[in-house]
């Protein structure tokens, strides 16, 4: 605890009202390429600060435990319907507070302690809740990891099968999905080996949800995972919060528990609006959206490539999703200091541990990830994909002042300060 005996609370005033506007400037003027970030419309942010912001509902729509909530209930049951049309689903909770709580909420509903779960480890791209640092061990279940294939840079299904029957539980949850996320996951041969375990198969979409919602990368509940479970800002340029989304009408009932009480109390009404809004967007025009997405990205793979950027899975054609990801050991760097230089010139990435590389490297790995989904938003295509291929090869290989490198990045973003896809 750090005890600072404040003094002049109008100093302590200022310097929050500064920061955050200093930050609000400096992000406008940055390329942001964080793989997990997205902007909402303007319609959206607007309607994101309202009185829900103050208020408490309990439950579901229309059965809430508190009263006053005749509006929220509309808009929630609404947006229910609109998400549930996004991805093929009956049954939409938007409720969770964001993927994590999703995860907790379904993993806690189809799982008891001493259960067993597969999921991908952190160095295959597994997020922190489907690994022993988060849910899995809260919960008290066991957690084994998909053997993960390097080559193809997806999970090795045959040998998935052979290492389950040696592991000495039957697990009760496959964990499919990755904040590493190149290429489609194999739904449908996973469904397959979790039928053999009598398990439940949760496709977590987090990072591709804007893809699916635009009929790109894959459908999970079409391809048959049980439930889906997600953020919401990712690809979908949704506000910060989480969702389940299922067709199994006896799991939800479940997992819905699992969501209030058991993880939440209330869910942050504010947030559901600008949701709806943004499934609106996502219909009107997700299609043009996850599309110009997925083509900036293997745009950009390529671009680096032929820079001599060690972009990895290039005979698989970098990504098939709004990812790429450099292994930039390679040109003598480690991941944080490659995003260091890039944050000095206004080029926001995140250094990233890559397929391979051993868990141990977390703090330090050598690989960053880069995704493109938000300057795709700001109507970024293909040539400008090539221009930032450009920034970062001045930065990594050609060691030029990142200060120099700035005021061309500054240049470039200054013409793609609109959001696009957007409703009015
Ligand atoms: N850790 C986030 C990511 O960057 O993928 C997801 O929660």
């Amino acid at each position: 605890m750090i005890l600072k005996n404040y003094q002049n609370l109008e100093t302590e005033r200022r310097s929050i009202i500064q920061a955050v506007e200093a930050n609000n400037t400096w992000r406008s003027s940055c390329i942001n390429l964080i793989a997990s970030e997205n902007v909402m419309s303007p319609l959206a942010e607007k309607l994101y600060l309202s009185d829900f912001l103050h208020r408490y509902a309990e439950g579901e729509p229309f059965h809430r435990y508190y009263n006053g909530t005749k509006y929220i209930d509309l808009i929630e049951s609404e947006v229910q319907g609109l998400m549930g049309d996004l991805l093929n689903a009956e049954y939409v909770d938007v409720r969770p507070i964001s993927g994590t709580v999703a995860n907790f909420a379904v993993f806690s509903s189809l799982a008891k302690p001493g259960d067993a779960m597969i999921s991908l480890s952190t160095p295959s791209g597994g997020h922190i809740s489907h690994n022993k640092y988060g849910a899995p061990t809260a919960l008290g279940l066991k957690v084994y990891n998909y053997p993960f294939d390097v080559e193809r840079m997806n999970i090795d299904v045959d040998k998935t099968r052979r290492e389950l029957k040696l592991i000495d539980k039957r697990p009760k949850l496959f964990v499919l999905g990755a904040s590493l996320f190149l290429f489609p996951h194999p739904v449908k041969e996973i469904k397959e080996i979790a039928n053999e375990y009598n398990a439940r198969l949760v496709y977590d979409a987090a990072h591709v949800l804007g893809l699916i919602a635009g009929g790109k990368f894959q459908a999970p509940l079409e391809e048959g995972a049980d439930i889906i479970t997600s953020s919401t800002h990712k690809t979908f340029p949704g506000p910060q919060g989480g969702i389940v989304a299922t067709n199994r009408d006896d799991l939800f009932t479940t997992i819905k528990k699992g969501v209030f009480p058991r993880l939440t109390s209330n869910h942050h009404l504010h947030r559901i609006p600008s949701l709806g809004i943004t499934a609106i967007e996502m219909m009107e025009f997700g299609k043009n959206y996850a599309s110009q997405i997925v083509k900036n990205a293997k745009a950009l793979g390529e671009a680096c490539y032929e820079l001599g950027i060690p972009v990895i899975a290039e005979e698989l054609g970098f990504t098939e999703s709004h990812q790429i990801a450099i292994d930039v050991s390679k040109i003598g760097l480690k991941g944080k200091e490659a995003a260091d230089l890039c944050e000095e010139a206004n080029v926001i990435i995140n250094k990233n541990l890559l397929p391979g590389e051993p868990l141990k490297n977390v703090k330090d790995p050598n690989g960053v990830r880069i995704g493109v989904q938000e300057m795709t938003r700001f109507g970024m295509k293909e040539s400008e994909m090539k221009t930032i291929s450009g920034f970062l090869k001045r930065l990594w290989i050609d060691k030029e002042n990142p200060t120099k490198v700035r005021e061309d990045v500054v240049e470039l973003r200054k013409n793609y300060s609109n959001v696009l896809f957007a409703l009015k």
